[in-house]
């Protein structure tokens, strides 16, 4: 079957060979040298790479001074990567009108990189997907005559000025002109769509953009799964073949988890499809995205947690991927209307790195445990998978136990799990692995090992230690130190699990720290064999060759930090293995940034939650300062070295406004449906014909709001005409998922859709409370969700248009009726360049620009509660207040707006909330899930002046409030990193 498709892809292939020959000749390994691969991984300047990244989208964080932050941190995992998207929505949001600075801008984001020793690769589409509106696409080309992601050069020459302004500022920011990018992935899961869908001419010709663009990195493809598409084309080298892989699905609660979800066949299936590039996944779930009405993103995390983590990230290991980014590393926000209609405002993801960038959930540890012992394990780059059709029973004899064998030189890896991988059972097992002195059944020394349910292990056989070699661990490893001939082995086991190691070498052995019997000692193989059980006290082992061995559990070592400095000094390498691993182990809490020795003193820099005993495991023995976050710090050095010492953490005092006691102002935000409003200015729509290829018309002019240049945000419509006496209206209306529309008869409200999950158009028919002979004006008011993405190639989906599709007067033609329409102001036009085209929708507040700081509201009339006062009867307000904030510095404390409603007393209300004009969340309460929204420190000055800026539509009769609305701080974390207002 998989054979066939990639027969079928190449035969297409065959017939466009003419047209190839065209192309650029070196495409796929560009023409530069610094960055190389073979079938084993990529190299930097002849370094191998295990490239372990997190997928980061700067533009879901618009403030640029915390984007080192999150930089080191996803270091602090044991990563040496970051995967991100541009999104081209945001940055051409006028057609031939590109422009990417301030918080668009990359070259702080590249910089940021940089510093913290992260290289990148570089994702700019032109299509993304990434539960952004469009999937990436701007507006505007709704209106192309053409499918989209197609040859067709209409659409080509459409995408040419983003790609060519991007690829340009991405060329200048490649390893070859000294910046982070080592990797460019052109387009996204072009992978699926009707025939003569995926179009092997189209992909060639988007490579091509990207190489006339200056870009001579390497490209990697992200096929959605592993169909083999594009990698036997486009000579004379090949990009490297990338993958996804979202085992767990989107969406689910079930605690069960999915049946025949792991995909045990990816390893055989890449030796078949692309056995020249490295085993790499692009994509592989690290979360999920929620949609509206959805679990919420504690459950995303829960799910996607670190069971998942060990069972499926494991598995591949067990295929030898080298190249491998978890999408998302770090949670972010929709704000300003760029997401899609599915997806409501945080992004959050249920990753590693939260939305708020904190490092608590154990997502982050689990991750840092395992991309730190294969950034501390070089053999693996090189060891061979071997094909695992046989996994069940082999090494251990125990058919309820698949071991997957990958093979070095002389270094070798197993991966353990259950058979069925869903077992939630305890199996009890013997290993039996091939080492340099035999077949060697693990334990030796009695008992027996045990897998847990749901649990994935890995054992190594003749593991390099620095000069020492490991025979045999059960006991996974976390990393290891050289210091001479001082030596720091740290290794973990579930609680209450056994473990048994062997190091080669006879000596004696001593435990300098934990109960003298926690260690079972024999000598066998010519070697020293431990056995421990492993629990939160911890054993250290010294051994007479030097080495310390340090027996935890898992969760003790959470704690554990293991900092890959961010360049070497000689390569200008971001990592380096070498240094690596002789700096010094870090045992503290929260998080450790950095570590530097110099001389005999130490800087260390990390974030604390809670007053931290740390410990320096490696340290020279002499020693005379200790500076923690820049403060000299007491330690005492013991005689094996280790440095103690204690850091205080002091909470801060912090004091934010109470937002039921402070002055709001209220404006009412839909004079269009007063008698004397003037829609003079607005758009008439006028176009008798549509070019949107999605759908055909169904009423004389078109009222899709892309054809009038209006993308984001609340759209309204206008429409006069004089009664016989009560004509009934029928609306059909699109929005997307969870939108909703009011209605008015000049200010009478004749009827609301308050939205569903599950509609994403809607047909309603309102009786008018019409007088004969008089004249009346129509409103419509309607939420537009955003764009629906446009995953198949070739497609229009993103063309799915929002607005009136079809209306119809009771005694009326369609034709005797024109319309009137607004959207944000300026259209495609868009006035605010700061914070793009996307931020505003067509509230009259919106459009007067009243949502930005500096707004006239003195003139407003005061409201006692802002949003909590409410309205009294559907319709909108907009609320604004100014506050100061003055919050403690060394400290990182995120705060976000809450909202809390009753669900049984309320009424169907929509907020938007601004602050200093970022529309920075859409709460909608009947729908849910999201009440709390994060907002970074950035876009709050906590050092000044603040505008918060609430609107409030109410869309039943009664009208709606909102009950609780408080501004909520935390959690507090003492921090070492000082960037963030900038
Ligand atoms: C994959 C996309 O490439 C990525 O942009 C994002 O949308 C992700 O899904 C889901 O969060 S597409 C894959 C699920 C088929």
């Amino acid at each position: 079957m998989i054979l066939k498709i990639i027969f079928a892809a190449f035969s297409v292939a065959c017939i466009f060979v003419q047209q190839l020959a065209a192309l650029d000749t070196s495409l796929g390994g560009g023409s530069q040298d610094i960055v190389t691969w073979d079938k084993h991984s990529i190299m930097v300047r002849g370094q191998r790479v295990i490239f372990f990244s997190g997928e980061f989208h700067p533009f879901r964080l618009p403030a640029p001074g915390l984007w080192l932050d999150v930089f080191q941190k996803i270091k602090a995992m044991g990563f040496n990567g970051v995967s991100f998207y541009v999104n081209w929505a945001l940055l051409e949001g006028k057609e031939g009108d590109f422009t990417a600075e301030g918080v668009f801008a990359l070259e702080p984001f590249f910089e940021a990189a940089k510093t913290a020793g992260i290289y990148l690769l570089a994702r700019p589409g032109p299509y993304i997907n990434a539960e952004v509106s469009g999937g990436g696409f701007p507006g505007w080309l709704s209106r192309l005559p053409t499918g989209l992601r197609t040859r067709n050069s209409t659409y080509m020459d459409a995408t040419q000025n983003y790609v060519s302004n991007i690829g340009g500022i991405i060329a200048k920011a490649q390893i070859t002109n000294g910046g982070p990018v080592i990797l460019v992935q052109p387009e996204n899961e072009y992978s699926s769509g009707d025939p003569p869908f995926p179009d092997p001419v189209y992909f060639r010709a988007v490579e091509q953009q990207y190489r006339d663009a200056g870009i001579v990195v390497p490209f990697i493809s992200n096929d959605n799964s592993p169909h083999g598409f594009f990698y036997d084309q486009g000579p004379p080298e090949w990009p490297i073949y990338g993958h996804d892989s979202y085992p767990m699905g989107f969406n689910d609660d079930i605690s069960e988890w999915p049946v025949d979800a792991l995909p045990t066949n990816y390893g055989d299936l890449h030796e078949e499809m692309a056995p020249n590039t490295p085993y790499s996944v692009i994509e592989c779930q690290g979360g999920s995205w929620d949609p509206w009405g959805g679990y919420g993103y504690n459950k995303t995390a829960a799910r996607q947690g670190p069971e998942y983590q060990r069972v499926f990230f494991k598995n591949f290991y067990s295929f030898g991927v080298t190249i491998f980014n978890i999408y998302m590393g770090v949670g972010g926000t929709n704000w300003g209307n760029m997401g899609y209609p599915e997806g409501y405002t945080s992004y959050d993801y249920g990753a590693p790195i939260t939305e708020m960038r904190t490092v608590e959930r154990e997502n982050f540890s689990e991750l840092k445990l395992q991309a730190m012992f294969l950034q501390s394990s070089p053999a693996y780059a090189t060891a061979i998978p071997q094909n695992n059709t046989h996994a069940n029973g082999s090494y251990t004899g125990n058919l309820n136990i698949a071991t997957t064998a990958v093979l070095g030189n002389r270094t070798n890896f197993f991966v353990l799990r259950h058979a069925d991988y869903t077992d939630t059972s305890t199996a009890k097992y013997h290993v039996t692995l091939p080492t340099s002195k035999g077949n060697i059944t693990i334990p030796q020394l009695g008992g027996s090992l045990s897998l847990v349910g749901r649990d994935s292990k890995l054992h190594v056989t003749d593991y390099d230690v620095g000069g020492i070699n490991l025979l045999y661990s059960t006991a996974e490893i976390f990393t290891w130190r050289n210091f001479g001939n001082h030596h720091i082995l740290v290794v973990y086991g579930g609680p209450g699990e056994t473990h048994e190691l062997a190091i080669q070498g006879s000596g004696t052995t001593r435990i300098v720290e934990g109960p003298q019997n926690s260690v079972k000692f024999d000598k066998k193989q010519d070697s020293t064999i431990m056995q421990y059980t492993a629990s939160d006290q911890r054993t250290i082992v010294e051994l007479s060759n030097g080495l310390y061995i340090y027996l935890l559990d898992r969760y003790s070592a959470y704690n554990y930090w293991s900092i890959d400095l961010p360049s070497d000094t000689v390569s200008g390498n971001y990592t380096n293995t070498t240094t690596f691993l002789s700096t010094p182990i870090v045992k503290a809490g929260y998080l450790v940034r950095s570590i530097k020795v110099t001389d005999k003193t130490i800087n260390l820099l990390g974030d604390f939650n809670s007053t931290t005993e740390i410990e320096i495991i490696g340290a020279d023995n002499d020693i005379s300062t200790l500076v923690v976050n820049n403060e000299p710090t007491e330690f005492q050095q013991d005689s094996h070295g280790v440095i103690k010492a204690t850091v205080n953490f002091k909470g801060p005092d912090i004091s934010l406004p109470v937002l039921s006691e402070i002055s709001w102002k209220v404006l009412d935000t839909l004079p269009e449906i007063q008698k004397d409003y003037d829609d003079s200015r607005w758009m008439k729509a006028s176009l008798s014909r549509s070019n949107n290829t999605e759908r055909n018309l169904s009423t004389p002019m078109s009222l899709y709001a892309s054809d009038y240049g209006f993308h984001s945000g609340y759209i309204l419509y206008r429409t006069n005409f004089t009664s016989n006496g009560g004509e009934s209206l029928h609306l059909e209306t699109q929005g997307g998922s969870a939108y909703g529309h009011s209605v008015w008869l000049n200010d009478t409200f004749v009827g609301s859709f308050s939205g569903e999950i599950t509609a994403y158009s809607w047909n309603q028919t309102f009786g008018l409370p019409a007088k004969k002979g008089q004249r009346y004006t129509i409103t419509v008011l309607i939420d537009q969700m955003g764009y629906e993405e446009n995953g198949s190639a070739g497609s229009s989906d993103m063309k799915t248009p929002r607005g009136i599709l079809n209306y119809s007067l009771s005694g009326f033609k369609q034709s005797d009726l024109s319309w009137k329409m607004t959207g944000n102001l300026g259209g495609e036009s868009y006035r605010d360049r700061i914070r793009g085209p996307l931020n505003e929708g067509g509230l009259f507040a919106e459009r007067q620009g009243y949502h930005l700081p500096g707004a006239p509201i003195s003139s407003w009339k005061n409201s006692n509660l802002g949003p909590m006062e409410g309205l009294r009867e559907p319709g909108v307000a907009f609320y604004a207040t100014t506050f100061k904030l003055d919050m403690p510095t060394g400290y990182d404390i995120p705060i976000s707006l809450s909202f809390a409603n009753n669900t049984d007393t309320t009424s169907s209300i929509r907020c938007q909330v601004y602050v200093n004009g970022y529309q920075f969340g859409k709460w909608i309460h009947n729908i849910g899930p999201q009440d709390i929204f994060p907002v970074p420190e950035g876009i709050w000055d906590y050092h000044g002046e603040n505008y918060l800026a609430v609107s409030l539509w109410a869309l039943e009769k009664g009208g709606g409030k909102v009950e609780k609305l408080d501004l909520v701080a935390g959690p507090v974390v003492q921090s070492s990193y000082p960037g963030r207002s900038k």
